[in-house]
């Protein structure tokens, strides 16, 4: 199984703690990792490779030689270069590798891939998992596609890397960024859902399970109600969306697995951080001491009972987000 990461020095911790998930939930699956980044120092790549042990490989590519192609993308909006990286995919990656599952660093996996590892991809570019949000026709028209296609969450990618050479689709991609800048929120989720549209596959919202909350708010067809309720109850892949878990203001239910993940890395001592920057290292340090006690007492006595009792966590969704989370935590457990 082929797992492609694009992150720099900034996301070796997430993409870390991401590895030990993979590794702990596809125990059978040979794994190899690829990562493309711009720059990640000797001591991360040592880091990462210790995280993927005896039984997984990685391999580190660098974008160094397309910084002209990706300084056009530095104009677009304010997103992060790196969200670029894995369209580099297919002229870094050895030719003899025909796929790929791109993931997103701010992700958790909890189940099993390789039933998503063995989608049938003939014919088809990629297969995804249709975002939460953005059903929506203004969307479409913008896109310029037919409204059944949906609009997906590039976070996770199911990338035929076949496919994408014959077709040149990352050439299609880089050259639909450039010509549409005007007109792109999020540009390279954008390009992909345009240029993939009519030739991509959906495979169930559980293999990006990207917001937790009532499904009846979502701006999501009816039809997909039902999957996206059961993928939130059974998700493989938690996208963390938003404010991220390794933030002391994450709030979302799931935040426990990710925390619990991290404390078996080697970086279980990296302290949350703020979300908003500024606020004071002393603040912060106060914030990890309380989440330190929680996690304490959670093993202790048991999520639901700390979350309801001892910290009075209000509304019967996340009492029950906080229970379905101590049974995804068995999968995760060694
Ligand atoms: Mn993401």
């Amino acid at each position: 199984m082929h797992i492609l990461f694009g992150i720099n020095d900034g996301f070796v911790m997430p993409c870390g703690v991401l590895m030990e998930s993979v590794l702990r939930t596809n125990k059978t699956e040979k794994i190899i990792f690829h990562i493309i980044t711009n720059h990640i120092s000797e001591d991360n790549q040592q880091k990462l490779r210790t995280t993927a042990g005896t039984h997984a490989d990685v391999n580190f590519y660098t974008v160094a030689d397309y910084a002209d192609l990706l300084q056009g993308f530095l104009q677009i909006g304010s997103w992060g270069i790196s969200i670029y990286f894995r369209l580099f995919a297919t002229k870094l990656l050895p030719p003899d590798v025909s796929k790929v599952l791109y993931l997103d660093a701010d992700m958790l996996v909890t189940d099993s891939l390789t039933e998503l590892w063995n989608t049938d991809l003939t014919d088809c570019s990629v297969a995804v998992a249709i975002n939460h949000n953005f059903d929506n026709i203004v969307r479409m028209n913008t896109l310029q596609y037919d409204r059944n296609e949906g609009y997906f969450n590039s976070g996770m990618l199911l990338i035929n890397l076949d496919y994408w050479r014959k077709n040149d689709i990352a050439e299609k991609i880089f050259d639909y960024i450039q010509k549409n800048s005007k007109i792109l929120q999020a540009p390279d989720q954008y390009a992909l859902n345009a240029i993939t549209a009519g030739t991509r596959k959906l495979v169930p919202f559980r293999y990006n399970m990207n917001n937790v909350r009532n499904v009846a708010n979502m701006q999501v067809r009816r039809e997909w109600h039902e999957m996206m309720r059961e993928s939130q109850i059974h998700p493989a892949i938690i996208h963390f969306i938003g404010v991220k878990p390794w933030h002391r203001e994450c709030t979302h239910p799931y935040q426990p697995l990710w925390l619990y993940v991290q404390s078996q890395t080697l970086w279980k001592y990296t302290k949350l951080r703020s979300h908003t920057p500024k606020s004071e290292t002393l603040k912060c340090g106060f914030w990890t001491i309380l989440k330190g006690i929680k996690l304490i007492l959670i093993s202790l006595f048991g999520q639901s009972f700390v979350e309801r009792i001892i910290f009075k966590k209000k509304g019967d969704s996340d009492t029950f987000y906080l229970k379905n989370a101590e049974k995804l935590l068995e999968k995760l457990r060694n």
